[in-house]
Formats: structure tokens, C-alpha cells, sequence
């Protein structure tokens, strides 16, 4: 109300008593000046916020610590041997990295980031994170990635890792399978991280959407997450990124105060400052209160608390509120003198009140996030604010680089600097007080030593004590099945092998009865997550939404305009159903919960994600590699597949490329169907490889697995399972669906390889080519073009990896290598999809069949004549592979071109 000044607008009971407020506030101004007019106005505010007179809150504060020293509580830590504790870290920390790039020159790793946190992250460990040594789930923490080599030495001093875990930090294949990931990467680390975060932005929303899905476990009585926090930690530059900030709504709206980040704001990020102009720490202030978020600033140390509170005249606050970003970098590599001069220098009474303090005084006042009595005074705030409804973020002003000395701290490419000269090692030796562990002697060699303190020093053994009284060490990983999960029975999936009968359906719907017999399963049934972004109604899955109903914190507050429907939105605090809103990132994240709480939380739950296909993996494309990376299991489905299949949406909504994509990601088993009873089989499968004891196709073990299947919205009538096809047929990739034709007529053969709703055409086209053409055609499906070709890889290195064996022949090649008749592969999809087996068919003449180019806006019918998909354009590749061969004439390729009204003069489909 205040912005705009609507304020006037409002009925004024008492304009007297009105006018005397005024006359009162300008009287100030002219006596005592503006600085103290605001200083009354905010007490004013104080005050009416304490006697519950609403107020819409302001979305900034002045540039000081939010929590006052007369309200910091005790520190019950030993601030001393803390300190200590830290120096070693640091030590340790930095000694990796210099040490990792004598060894590697340009092996990289980071200095900086972790030498501007060590004092967040080290509050934490002793006095907050809890661990799950005592049998329950823990805090669950993103650290933020370029931190990561802290975080090593840290678990080097509590002995979880030796000198030579650290020696192979960033060097994983010179020890495979031990060394130390570069970033946190439960793939590469399993026993150790949890949350991959490196990549800017995923591990800020992945977080909110943790601590979301750790209150849909309690509301949905699947585990008690009440005791587990999410604490994350991330840079200042990296709140750029749209993800971090943009679910922030989400976060205060689901009243998520058992989450809390923490904002590391070294006021730099990888090229120079983050606001050089501004002030970063007030814009994310602004930001998150906006966003209903309980903030808490710790910008200064200790020492500056004396100088605010005489402070008198707002001098300093205002020198504070005005000096902008690029400066205070520019002070913490400049002298006192400078500081004195410049910061302090303009205004006398400003100079006056450092008079006092020399110049190296004046530099060594610190920052907020350097000082562990107001960090610990902040995260126990955000500890006690369970109860409030508001998530917390803590924003800490630090120094880039800090107490890496001067050649390093606050300089623009700090972040990038993973060298130390022995000049600089001793300095740092120096700053850290480590004279005595680390002698002169020590660092006469070629690198910087270790430093860990003995079992019995006092250091170890304070340290250790944290942690036990805490819960353990952490980052841990651990998969214990808390509360395990038991499979769905067998007639879930078989109902889908009959086929529809009469009916023509959609492999959608098909996935859509399977998902409410899994949900309805006596025992399995409330382990399925389903999720969707507001597609349910495109993809027909509104019907789940009363009987499953969709998850709301606060339950349904309101009645339905639909409420007299049999499918009415039905919310409940108990719903089962996620149903995100249109965030495709957030659905994503919670994907990565619920996939990951088999290890997260010990209670495993299985995440059915729904989306567009389009917007899937090109549009969250790092999220889905976030998944592999977190191994989190579960099932994506891109519904409305195809770029001919989706009718009349145009290019932006056409998908014909998320195979190609989904082929990139080595965790992702990707599948295409074509039939009910196909996709039946694929998650039936799925679960027993994540939860069972099946293996992949290609005898893979890995149970952290997902899987990709299309869905497609084109209704058929859905075929009987085949007599004799099994799910490890379906699974495998490829298997005959039918085989040729055997009447006499027959002269000539060819394979057809049919995917996903290429099936119509691919079928049509071998009815045509016998009864029109005397072609015999085969018919297969092909589930999964990825899978064989993995196989086939596999074989070929095999075989060149061991000259002397007999050679291996891969999957696809046994199926299709027994003939010479050419096979034609048609998809919906690009055709490099099934090139992926081309050159593992030798002797056989290969044409792909796909939809390359853009989408266009069309009926199916036309689409498919377009990209030169549909059964006519199917016929004249049979013939025309046949006339490779002289089998036929190119006179038989020409009369049927012209029989079907092709245009061989028409543009290429794949050039607009
Ligand atoms: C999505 C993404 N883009 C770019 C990078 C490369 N990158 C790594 S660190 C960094 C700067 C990080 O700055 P900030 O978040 O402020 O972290 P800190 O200053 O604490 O190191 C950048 C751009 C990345 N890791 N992820
Ligand atoms: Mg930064």
C-alpha cells in the first residue's frame, strides 16, 4: 500500500490526529534530520508489528545484521578449539587442491569457494546438521559443489578418509572407484554424497522440493520426516540462475520451515562481482521476504558492534546502506589506510569513530559470515523457527578466498586460481596459526603437507564428540530399507495383455488403468508417487484425481465448481497425487525425492512422472542428468510423443527428438511401445530391476536406475500380448510381432521395424505390399533401440578387447543377421533413433523411416504424408531397398511413387 501511495484511497476517521502524526514526523526531519526519522519510523514499525497490528512487510532492512548482539544467544561451543578445528580444515582444504595440480598441472579444483565458507559449513557439523548413525534419516544438506574439498577435509580429520583419498581427489580413474569426485555425486561416490549440486541452480530447488516431499511423507503417513531438516547451500551468483529463486512461492506457500538455505554471499561469482553496482545481499533480502521467507542477514563481525552502537548520527548505517558491492571487494583487498580514507575518510564523524583503531584494526574487521557467535546466533534462529510456517535463508557476507592471503582473496579470479606458490603456502601457514604442526621443515618439499591431529589431541576428540552426540558423520549415503517396499502382484500388469478388445485406446490410457491398479495394489499401492504438471486433463489422467486425489498441505478449503462430478478436483492433505502447477523444473525435483527416499530416508516410493514429452528433456534436459546423478529410480513418461501423433500443436509441441536425448543418459533405460501390454511389461520389469532382483536386458545390475517410456495419445485398438512373447522379449528391445505372410503368392521378403504409433503405418504397409505387391513383410517392434544398441557396443568392444575369443555376436545382430532381405525401420521419432542398430545388422540393406525437421501444425494423416512416415511412403522403401538388390525394377519403385501421388520433387520435410 505504501508503493503506491493507495493509501489514499482509504477512509481517514481522524484527520486531526492524522495531521498531528505528520506535523510530528516533519518536525523531526527538520530537528534531528532524515537518519532519525527513519530510525522512529522503523521503531514505529517494530512496535506495531509486536502489538499484532498488521503491517504488509517491508522487503528490505538496513544493510546490518538482522539479529541484534543484545539477542544472540550463548555460544556453547569452544570458540578456541573451533577455531582450530577450522584452521586445520582450511589447511587441509587447500593443501588437496595445490597438491591435486603439482601432480595434474590443470586437474583443477577450487580454493576460494570453501575458504569464503568454512565457518558456515563448520557451525553446521558442530552444532546443527544431524547425522543418521542413530538409525533415523538425518538432515538431509546440499553443500554447494566448488565446496567440496572442505567437506573432504573435514571427513580426512574425523578419519573417514586417509592422505590418499585426498591425493586422488579429481583422480578417479588412477583408483577406480575411489577417488574423490570432483563435486558431490552420489554416482560416483555412493557411501559418501547424496545430493549432486554442482551444476548452478538444480541443487537450490531440488532442496525445496525435498523439504516439500519430506511433509508429503508425514501427510501421507509414510514416514515420520518431522525431525530432518533440509539445510542448502548455495553462492550468491549462482542465485542468478532461474531455478534457484524461482520456486521460492512454493517453498512459503507449503509452509516449509524445515528448510533453510544458506546464501554464501562472497559478493563474487566466477568472472567478478555479482553486483558490482548493487548489493546483492539486500536484492536476495528483498527477494525472499518478498517471497514470504524469514530472512536473516549476518553481514558483520563482531567488532563492528561496538562502532554501530555509537553510532548516533546513522553515519555508519548510511555509509553502509550506500557503499555498493564492488567497493566493499575493493576493501577487502586494499589497507587499512585505504579503508580508513575511503570507507571511513568523507564524513568526520565517520573518521572520528575509528580514530581509535589502527590501520590493521580496520582491515581485520570482519565479515558477518567469518564470525561464528553470529552464524551460530542465525541458524539457531532458522533451528527454532520450526513452528513458524517460514522457511529461513540466511544470508552471510564473506570474503572470496578468505585467508588464502593477499595474492588470492576478493581478487576477480579467485575462483579460478588452483595454484600456490611456497610463498603463499607459508603465508597461509602463517594466518592459520599452524606454526607448530606445520613446521618451516615441513614445507620445504615439493608440496604442501597434511595436517591431522592425533586421536588424542583435544582437537579430535571435541570434534568427534560433535558428531557423535549429533548422529554421525555426514555426508553419508546409506541404503537401508527403513521400511521396505513390496512388489505389486502379478495381475496388475497382466490386466493389459488382453488388448482392448473393440475398443480403440491409447497407450496413455493404457498407462493410466496400469497407474490406478498400481495405486490401488493392497500392498504396494501407497508408494506410488504420481506426478504431473498441469497436463492431466491433455493427457486423460483428470480420472485419477478423485480417486487418488491430489496432495494439498492444508487440505481442500473450498468446494469444487465440479464437486457434483464423478471426476471432481479433489485436493486432500492425504492426496497421492502431485500435481505441480506448470513447472516442469519442480516436477523434475520432486522426481528426484521421491526416487531418491529408498536412500534419503530409508523408505522407498516411486515416482510416475507425466509430462509433455516436448517439455521433458529438452527442457529440463540437467535435471534428468541430476536424477542419474542423484541414482534416483522411478518412471518419466512422455505423453502426447511423436512429432506426427500430436495432432494440430505445431513445432513447439511436436516431439521427435526426446529419444535421441533420452540415448544420452547412461541411467535411463528408454523405451518407445507401441502397445498396452508393451508398456505393462516395461514397468513391471522397471520395478523388479529397482526393487527385485531382475537385471537390465543386457545382464546390467544397477538397480539405481530409470526408465523412459513415450506415450502416445493416438487411439487404436490395442492388440492381445502375442502368444509366446514374454517381458523379456518386450524388454529386450526388439521381437517379432509377426511373422511373414506364407501364401504362394509371395515371392519377395523384407523386415519391417515398427516403434511407438508408427505401428499403423508399419502395419498397413505390410498388408499392402503383399496383397499389391507379392512382398512378403515381417514385422517387429521395436521397444528399444537404445538397449540394443548398448548391447552391440558392448559385444564390439568385447571382441576387439580379445582378438583370440570367438567373437560375441550382439543381440540385434542374432535377431536380424539370418536374412538378407533389406529392413526398413520406421518411427515417429528422428531417424538417427533406429540408426542406432544400423551398422550392427551387416549384409541386410537398412533404410530409416523418421520425422527429421520441424513440427508442423496438422491431422495426423497429413503429418505423416510430410515427413514421409505413412504407409505409402513405408511401400515405396520396401520396393525401393528391393531394387538394391535388382530384386525388383526401378519401374515397380516408380509405378508405386505414382500409384500413391508421391511428389519426388517436393521439398525435403527436414529443410522449412
Ligand atoms: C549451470 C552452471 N553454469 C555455470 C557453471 C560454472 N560455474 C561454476 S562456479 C561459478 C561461479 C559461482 O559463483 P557463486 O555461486 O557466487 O559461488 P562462490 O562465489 O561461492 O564460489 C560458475 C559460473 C556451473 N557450475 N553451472
Ligand atoms: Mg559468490
Amino acid at each position: 500500500m505504501l508503493f503506491d501511495g493507495s493509501v489514499h484511497q482509504l477512509p481517514d476517521t481522524d484527520p486531526g490526529e492524522t495531521q498531528e502524526w505528520l506535523d510530528s514526523l516533519d518536525a523531526v526531519i527538520d530537528v534531528h534530520g532524515k537518519v532519525r526519522a527513519r530510525y522512529l519510523l522503523s521503531r514505529l514499525l517494530e512496535k506495531a508489528q509486536q502489538s499484532q497490528v498488521s503491517f504488509p512487510a517491508t522487503v528490505s532492512t538496513p544493510y546490518v545484521n538482522t539479529i541484534p548482539r543484545e539477542h544472540e544467544p550463548w555460544f556453547p561451543g569452544d570458540e578456541h578449539i573451533e577455531r582450530r578445528i577450522r584452521a586445520f580444515i582450511r589447511w587441509n582444504a587447500a593443501a588437496m587442491v595445490v597438491r591435486a595440480n603439482k601432480h595434474a598441472e590443470g586437474i583443477g579444483g577450487h580454493l576460494s569457494t570453501f575458504a569464503s565458507s568454512a565457518s558456515l559449513y563448520e557451525i553446521g557439523f558442530n552444532h546443527f546438521f544431524r547425522g543418521k548413525d542413530d538409525g533415523t534419516a538425518g538432515d538431509h544438506i546440499y553443500f554447494q559443489g566448488h565446496a567440496a574439498p572442505g567437506i573432504y577435509a573435514r571427513a580426512f580429520l574425523e578419519g573417514r578418509l586417509s592422505e590418499n583419498d585426498l591425493d586422488h581427489f579429481r583422480r578417479e580413474i588412477a583408483r577406480p572407484g575411489q577417488g574423490l569426485s570432483s563435486y558431490p555425486h552420489p554416482r560416483l561416490m555412493p557411501e559418501f554424497w547424496e545430493h549432486p549440486t554442482v551444476s548452478m541452480g538444480l541443487g537450490p530447488i531440488s532442496a525445496i522440493y525435498h523439504a516439500r516431499f519430506n511433509r508429503y511423507l508425514m501427510n501421507r503417513h509414510l514416514d515420520d520426516t518431522s525431525n530432518s531438516r533440509v539445510w542448502a547451500y548455495l553462492g550468491d551468483g549462482e542465485t542468478d540462475e532461474p531455478e534457484t529463486l524461482g520456486a521460492l512461492s512454493l517453498a512459503s506457500r507449503e509452509q516449509l520451515d524445515n528448510l533453510v538455505f544458506v546464501v554464501n554471499c562472497n559478493l563474487q561469482r566466477l568472472d567478478g562481482p555479482v553486483r558490482g553496482n548493487g548489493k546483492i545481499i539486500q536484492e536476495l533480502e528483498a527477494v525472499f521476504r518478498g517471497a514470504g521467507w524469514n530472512v536473516i542477514k549476518v553481514i558483520w563481525g563482531s567488532k563492528w558492534d561496538n562502532l554501530l552502537a555509537q553510532d548516533k548520527d546513522g553515519v555508519l548505517l548510511n555509509q553502509m546502506n550506500s557503499t555498493v558491492d564492488g567497493e566493499f571487494q575493493r576493501y577487502t583487498i586494499e589497507d587499512g589506510n585505504y579503508i580508513r580514507e575511503n570507507f571511513f575518510g568523507p564524513d568526520p564523524r565517520l573518521r572520528q569513530m575509528v580514530a581509535h583503531l589502527s590501520d590493521d584494526d580496520l582491515s581485520a574487521l570482519p565479515r558477518g559470515g567469518h564470525d561464528y557467535r553470529k552464524l551460530y546466533a542465525a541458524y539457531r534462529a532458522a533451528a527454532q523457527n520450526l513452528g513458524s510456517g517460514r522457511p529461513t535463508a540466511i544470508l552471510c557476507k564473506t570474503v572470496k578466498g578468505w585467508t588464502l592471503g593477499p595474492d588470492i582473496e576478493g581478487r576477480n579470479a579467485t575462483h579460478q586460481i588452483k595454484k600456490m606458490n611456497a610463498e603463499q603456502i607459508r603465508t597461509l601457514r602463517d594466518r592459520l596459526h599452524l606454526n607448530d604442526e606445520i613446521p618451516d621443515s615441513a614445507l620445504e618439499g615439493d608440496v604442501p603437507p597434511y595436517f591431522r591431529p592425533s586421536e588424542g589431541s583435544v582437537e579430535y576428540q571435541y570434534l568427534m564428540e560433535r558428531r557423535r552426540a549429533l548422529g554421525g558423520s555426514i555426508p553419508k549415503r546409506i541404503v537401508r530399507a527403513r521400511r521396505p517396499l513390496e512388489l505389486p502382484a502379478d495381475t496388475v500388469f497382466s490386466e493389459l495383455d488382453g488388448g482392448s478388445g473393440e475398443q480403440s485406446v491409447s497407450t496413455t490410457m493404457g498407462f493410466t488403468r496400469l497407474l490406478r491398479n498400481l495405486a490401488r495394489d493392497e500392498k504396494f499401492g501407497s508408494r506410488v508417487v504420481p506426478i504431473i504438471p498441469d497436463e492431466a486433463r491433455t493427457f486423460g489422467m483428470d480420472s485419477l484425481f478423485r480417486e487418488l486425489k491430489i496432495y494439498a498441505s492444508q487440505g481442500q478449503k473450498y468446494e469444487p465448481v465440479d464437486h457434483d462430478m464423478l471426476l471432481s478436483y479433489t485436493e486432500s492433505a492425504d492426496g497421492q497425487i502431485l500435481e505441480e502447477g506448470i513447472t516442469e523444473a519442480g516436477a523434475m525435483s520432486s522426481f528426484i525425492a521421491a526416487g531418491t527416499s529408498y536412500a534419503t530416508r530409508g523408505v522407498p516410493s516411486v515416482p510416475f512422472y507425466t509430462f509433455y514429452s516436448m517439455f521433458g528433456f529438452q527442457r529440463v534436459g540437467d535435471l534428468i542428468w541430476q536424477a542419474a546423478d542423484s541414482r534416483a529410480r522411478g518412471f518419466l513418461l512422455g505423453a502426447t510423443a511423436g512429432r506426427t501423433t500430436l495432432m494440430g500443436e505445431g513445432l513447439q509441441h511436436q516431439d521427435g527428438h526426446s529419444l535421441v536425448l533420452a540415448s544420452t543418459v547412461p541411467a535411463c533405460q528408454s523405451y518407445d511401445p507401441a502397445f498396452a501390454y508393451e508398456v505393462a511389461a516395461i514397468v513391471k520389469h522397471g520395478l523388479n530391476r529397482m526393487y527385485g532382483d531382475a537385471k537390465g536386458p543386457n545382464g546390467e545390475v544397477d538397480p539405481d536406475v530409470f526408465y523412459y517410456l513415450t506415450l502416445y495419445n493416438e487411439n487404436y485398438i490395442m492388440p492381445a500380448r502375442p502368444a509366446g512373447i514374454t517381458d523379456a522379449h518386450i524388454v529386450s528391445g526388439l521381437y517379432k510381432w509377426q511373422a511373414p505372410p506364407t501364401d504362394s503368392s509371395i515371392k519377395l521378403n523384407a523386415t519391417v521395424l515398427f516403434s511407438g504409433s508408427a505401428q499403423g503405418a508399419a502395419i498397413a504397409a505390410a498388408e499392402e505390399l503383399k496383397t499389391r505387391f507379392n512382398v512378403g513383410v515381417e514385422l517387429w517392434s521395436a521397444t528399444s533401440y537404445k538397449t540394443l544398441r548398448e548391447d552391440a557396443l558392448a559385444v564390439e568392444r568385447d571382441n576387439r578387447l580379445h582378438p583370440s575369443h570367438p567373437d560375441k555376436v550382439a543381440r540385434v545382430t542374432s535377431l536380424l543377421g539370418g536374412s538378407t532381405d533389406p529392413i526398413v525401420a520406421v518411427t515417429d521419432f528422428m531417424k538417427i533413433v533406429p540408426e542406432q542398430i544400423a551398422r550392427f545388422v551387416p549384409g541386410r540393406f537398412f533404410t530409416a523411416l523418421g520425422t527429421d525437421g520441424m513440427g508442423r501444425s496438422d491431422t495426423r494423416e497429413a503429418l505423416r504424408a510430410h515427413f514421409e512416415v505413412d504407409m505409402p511412403n513405408i511401400v515405396v522403401a520396401v520396393l525401393a531397398s528391393l531394387a538394391q538388390s535388382g530384386s525388383v525394377g526401378a519401374d515397380v519403385v516408380e509405378g508405386a511413387i505414382t500409384h500413391y501421388a508421391l511428389d519426388p520433387a517436393r521439398t525435403d520435410p527436414y529443410i522449412v
